[in-house]
């Protein structure tokens, strides 16, 4: 991958999650999901991002984080080595987050594009609790002592996490929270297992963060008891473990105010432990690239968790636009369908009859047959008369589909309106039949769609129809032996009861009486074998025609249905994309930094 394709894939990535935080922000209940999201993105603007662009590992970040008013600021002045955060009494002090780098250190910073995500930089120094989007860098001398973080770490001192996103600066916590090798995490005695803090730390131990846990303000003689509470009631329910777990009791102002000589029983533990993580820079940012690419590969729960209610709403938002559709064709099938005589198909059967009567001089013996038949035909026809329920006219055709779909929308609108409350995305369906339109877009879509339907039905019923006869005339070796079959039928009737008469020795007048009725009986016998056979055909052609409704008028509509909602650049749409694209972005991500780090 040439390095432009690279930033531009990095780039997507960051902005794709962007989105998706912003998204999650959207849905009740999905703070701690838009947090993690906000981790993954920093992640790949701050870690991943700059490694593949060459930028060098030194500096290092160690992060400080916790609760509000937990004593980050104070345990950032211990990484220092001197009083340099503000440390306030009032919880929710620091709003910014505030990094500390040596003064005379080469600092290669970052200075690519999206460094630090929407977050500005100050240009001067400025009172951290400015409630700002921005960060600021702080260069001082550190005071000499045995360690001296400053020499590979910046330090950064940061707002809390006691709430979730309610509040605006909790993101720009996890932006650098994102970009550090190290997190120093702060609990105070009173307040260690604080819920949203606690969640937080287990998005950071998930995301492979090197966390060190410093509990502070306890009682010196119950730091022992504390550290092996927080390890067994907090810790062991962690999706990973935390590097160190130390202790800082409370401790005076005068050594909060001089932390290098007056605290550094103490303090050495912390910036020793911090230090070893650092050792050697190269390793260490390795392993921070490394676990950030982890966490993306895993995050797809985290992914999938933001758009499971999407997922779900859009699922349920399919069933009943099926639902609709079955009741649709439904109505098709027994208001139209099923009381539609399709009289092309007695028209086939004369045809059909008629090809069956013998042609050239046989037409004199089909001739003589028929006035043979002639009293039974008439009987018949006044006994069918007589007997025949007059047939229902069969409901015209458009009124039954226009109802049909008035019935589908109304079960739309009504659905959209009552789940309306319960997701976003029955809000926007909602929206869309009242304001835009909805409703009209559906009936234009199903006008567009009739025509096909009609031609293709027209089509089908000439062609099945014709088929009953065509078939036959075409094949003359099938039409003579039909022809001779229903001749020796008929001639086999007629014989059969002259010789039956004869045989009984019975008047010969009564031949006038059994052989109409013979040849007649036969002859209806064949009528009905083609009458059969035409129905069934009419059969085969009500269930095409059944088909043809779903595949060209209600399953086309059906899916644009569906559709509809991802569609017209609604965030449905963004988020059918961001879901498509983010994995396999993920994916080359992973391969791209494979590549590097081998290299
Ligand atoms: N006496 C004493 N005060 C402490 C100790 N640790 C922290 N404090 C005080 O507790 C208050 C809060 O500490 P900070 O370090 O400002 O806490 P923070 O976590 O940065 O707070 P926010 O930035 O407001 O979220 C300050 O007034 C500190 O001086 C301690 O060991 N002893
Ligand atoms: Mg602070």
């Amino acid at each position: 991958m040439d390095e432009a394709a690279q930033r531009a894939l990095i780039q997507q990535t960051a902005e794709d999650l962007a989105w998706l935080e912003q998204h999650a922000r959207t849905q009740p209940d999905a703070a701690l999901h838009a947090g993690a999201i906000r981790l993954a993105a920093a992640l790949v603007r701050n870690v991943i991002g700059p490694f593949l662009e060459g930028q060098p590992a030194a500096p290092l970040h160690v992060a400080v984080v916790g609760g509000a008013g937990a004593g980050k600021s104070t345990i950032a002045n211990f990484l220092i080595g001197s009083m340099e955060a503000e440390s306030n009494p009032q919880a929710g002090f620091t709003r910014h987050p505030v990094a500390y780098a040596k003064a005379d250190g080469a600092l290669a910073w970052p200075a690519q594009v999206g460094f630090l995500g929407p977050m500005k930089r100050l240009g001067q120094p400025q009172s951290a609790s400015l409630d700002e989007d921005v960060y600021q860098v702080r260069r001082l001398t550190p005071p000499a002592d045995v360690i001296n973080l400053l020499d590979k770490f910046v330090v950064w001192d940061c707002p809390d996490m006691t709430t979730w996103a309610a509040t605006n600066y909790v993101p720009r916590l996890l932006e650098v929270a994102g970009l550090a090798d190290v997190i120093v995490y702060v609990a105070s005695d009173e307040r260690y297992n604080d819920a949203v803090p606690t969640e937080y730390l287990r998005t950071l131990l998930h995301a492979g963060k090197a966390v060190v846990v410093c509990l502070v303000k306890m009682k010196e003689h119950d730091a022992p008891a504390l550290l092996q509470h927080f390890q067994q009631a907090v810790l062991a329910n962690m999706p990973g473990s935390a590097v160190a777990c130390l202790a800082i009791p409370h401790l005076s102002h005068e050594q909060l105010s001089d932390p290098l000589r007056l605290a550094n029983a103490w303090r050495i533990p912390l910036v020793n432990q911090v230090s070893v993580l650092g050792e050697p820079a190269t390793a260490s940012r390795q392993r921070s690239v490394a676990s950030a690419i982890a966490f993306l590969k895993s995050g797809e729960q985290v992914l999938l968790g933001v758009a499971r209610q999407d997922l779900e709403a859009l699922a349920s938002w399919q069933r009943i636009v099926h639902e609709g559709q079955s009741e649709f064709d439904n109505r098709y099938r027994h208001e139209f369908l099923s009381t539609d005589r399709l009289r092309r198909f007695d028209e086939a059967l004369v045809r059909l009859l008629e090809l069956l009567e013998l042609p050239g001089v046989g037409r004199f013996v089909s001739g003589a047959l028929n006035v043979i038949q002639t009293p039974y035909r008439w009987m018949r026809n006044l006994f069918n008369k007589a007997l025949q329920r007059p047939e229902a006219p069969p409901l015209p055709e458009r009124p039954v589909l226009e109802s049909a779909l008035a019935g589908w929308i109304d079960l739309l609108r009504k659905e959209a309106a009552r789940k309306a409350g319960q997701h976003p995305l029955w809000q926007h369906i909602s929206r869309g039949f009242a304001a835009a339109g909805l409703a009209d877009q559906i009936r234009d879509r199903f006008e567009q769609s009739l025509g096909k339907f009609h031609t293709s039905m027209t089509d089908e019923v000439e062609c099945t129809a014709r088929a009953i006869y065509e078939h036959i005339e075409k094949n003359p070796i099938a039409l003579n032996t039909l022809r001779g079959a229903k001749l020796s039928v008929e001639a086999g009737a007629i014989i059969g009861a002259v010789a039956t008469v004869a045989s009984a020795g019975a008047v010969i007048w009564l031949n006038l009486v059994l052989v109409p009725l013979a040849a007649s009986v036969a002859n209806h016998l064949i009528e009905l074998l083609g009458k059969q056979y035409v129905d069934a055909q009419r059969e085969q052609v009500r269930r095409r025609q059944q088909t043809l409704v779903t595949q060209h008028l209600s399953g086309p509509l059906a899916e644009w249905l569906i559709h509809w909602p991802a569609t017209g650049g609604s965030a449905y749409e963004r988020l059918q994309l961001v879901l498509r694209r983010l994995p396999e972005n993920v994916l080359h991500l992973d391969a791209a930094v494979n590549q590097a780090l081998r290299g």
